[in-house]
């Protein structure tokens, strides 16, 4: 008998507000009900997508789609015409759920299926690299229990806990940690709807997730900041936490935040631990099972390898790029540059490619964007950056070279077509990009913005 994935789903206590999704409230009963609803109508599809916004129908349709050992792939609710087909062609998905097959949270239905292979893919998560539109992250449902299990014991994660944030329910952290930990741990979650400090204050919880971004706009709202002291755990990944965020809220909560690290590829690799040395800067140990390295460049500083059981299978659809994610001695290269100290604490000081840019703890190619203005009839050239930024972390700016256009035109165009957080938050004209001899431009001449 293989061990269940969702562990708490069907068992254990359960409440009328196990789960509040955007204030609309579920218990686990009824989620698991309607999760067999949609499981019973989607077996034997090759995969299925879901408009993955802040909602219990998306927590019903990955659970369906989990219960159904069908490979789930969320749509970024606000994703433009551009980013959603390349999405749907890309991943085959064969049905859309809420649109091809009902979603109704109301709905009850048994189901007697055999738990499916560990080995499974359970989602298929899109993803920028600094080219191209974003490859489909295949992550099995080992490596979610893998990635959950060892979370749960780094941050002596329990049914106890009240589990609260507000982030994007189409990436690893709001879906993975943010959702299926819950079910997994089987504890109480609580999903804001939008993650806003008036949000997380209100909802009294015992561990709390949020982005860089999300913890900066906290410290910024004392009050609401200091509502949080009463919680177990604050924990903050997807991006570097700035030092006077984590200063402020240790000031403003007693307590020093928990910085975890990882990544769509990998899940959560290393973390501080609950019971650890909350540093500031350090993302703590490697998690159960998991194995790193640094390919040293200087300075005790390297781009940082990883391998263990939280990894993915591979990008859908290319082996190439698969093959190449990986060193020849199967370690997979993460493309982030970390210290390692002598206490075995790992730090990230950076990436190694600029042209992928991270704002607000979203993940953006460079190329991505650039394509899409390129797509402007008005563009003719385009150089896509990002810039330290006080709330996002990096800000989106892209250098065109384009006529007849507006700065705001353009922020629109990309919002419209790829996403909203991958637009532009500023556009300079230029005359020509600065480019090398070879005629390739070179980013690093760029003025100013
Ligand atoms: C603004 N809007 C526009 C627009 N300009 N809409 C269309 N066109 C334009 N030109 C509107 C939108 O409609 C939307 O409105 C609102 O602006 C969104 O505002 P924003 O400024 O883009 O959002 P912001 O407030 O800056 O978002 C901050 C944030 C967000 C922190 C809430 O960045 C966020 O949720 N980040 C989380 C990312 C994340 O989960 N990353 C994890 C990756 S996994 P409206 O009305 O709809 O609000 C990973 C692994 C790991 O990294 O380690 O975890
Ligand atoms: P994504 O693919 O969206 O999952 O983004 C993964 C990237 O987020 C990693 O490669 C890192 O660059 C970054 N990241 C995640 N957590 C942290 C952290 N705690 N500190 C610094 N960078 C982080």
């Amino acid at each position: 008998m293989t061990d269940r994935l969702l562990t708490a789903l069907g068992a254990g206590a359960d409440t009328p507000d196990a789960l509040t999704v955007a204030g609309r409230a579920l218990s686990r009963e009824e989620l698991l009900g309607a999760a067999n609803a949609v499981a019973n109508r989607i077996a034997g599809a090759r995969s299925v997508a879901v408009r993955a916004d802040a909602s219990p129908e998306t927590v019903v349709a990955v659970v369906g789609g989990l219960l159904a050992g069908v490979p789930v792939v969320p749509l970024p609710p606000d994703a433009g015409p551009a980013e959603r087909e390349h999405i749907l062609r890309d991943s085959r998905a064969e049905l859309i759920l809420g649109q091809d097959v009902p979603l109704d949270v109301r709905e009850r239905a048994d189901r007697s299926a055999p738990e499916p292979d560990p080995g499974a893919a359970a989602l298929v998560l899109y993803t920028s690299g600094t080219t191209g539109a974003p490859k489909g992250v295949v992550i099995p449902r080992s490596a979610i229990a893998a990635g959950l299990d060892g979370l749960a014991d780094a941050w002596q994660w329990t049914a106890d806990d009240t589990l609260v944030h507000g982030l994007p329910l189409f990436h690893v952290h709001g879906l993975v940690l943010g959702v299926l930990g819950a079910l997994r741990t089987g504890c109480r979650l609580v999903h804001t709807g939008r993650p806003t400090p008036e949000a997380y204050a209100a909802a009294g919880g015992s561990l709390y997730f949020g982005v860089p971004t999300v913890w900066s706009r906290v410290v910024r709202e004392p009050s609401a900041a200091r509502a949080l002291s009463g919680a177990r755990l604050l924990v903050s990944g997807s991006a570097a936490l700035p030092a006077p965020v984590f200063r402020d809220l240790e000031a403003l909560t007693g307590q020093r935040p928990v910085e975890r690290y990882g990544m769509t590829e990998t899940l959560i690799t290393v973390s501080t631990r609950a019971d650890g040395d909350r540093r500031q800067g350090s993302v703590g140990l490697p998690l159960p099972g998991v194995r790193t390295r640094l390919v040293e460049t200087g300075g005790g500083i390297g781009e940082l390898e990883v391998r263990g059981p939280t990894l993915f299978a591979g990008y859908l659809g290319r082996p190439e790029a698969t093959a190449a994610a990986y060193t020849a001695d199967g370690w997979f290269r993460t493309g982030d540059i970390a210290a390692v100290e002598p206490d075995g604490t790992h730090r990230i000081v950076g990436r190694a490619s600029t042209d992928l840019i991270k704002s607000g703890g979203y993940r953006i190619g460079a190329g991505e964007v650039e394509n899409a203005l390129l797509d402007h009839p008005a563009v003719t050239e385009a150089a896509v950056v990002g810039l330290p930024h006080e709330d996002l972390g990096q800000e989106i700016v892209a250098y065109v070279v384009a006529d007849g256009v507006t700065e705001q035109d353009l922020i629109d165009f990309v919002a419209g077509h790829l996403s909203v957080h991958k637009r532009p938050r500023r556009v300079r004209f230029l005359d020509a990009l600065p480019r090398n001899a070879m005629g390739k431009p070179q980013k690093k001449l760029l003025p100013p913005a």
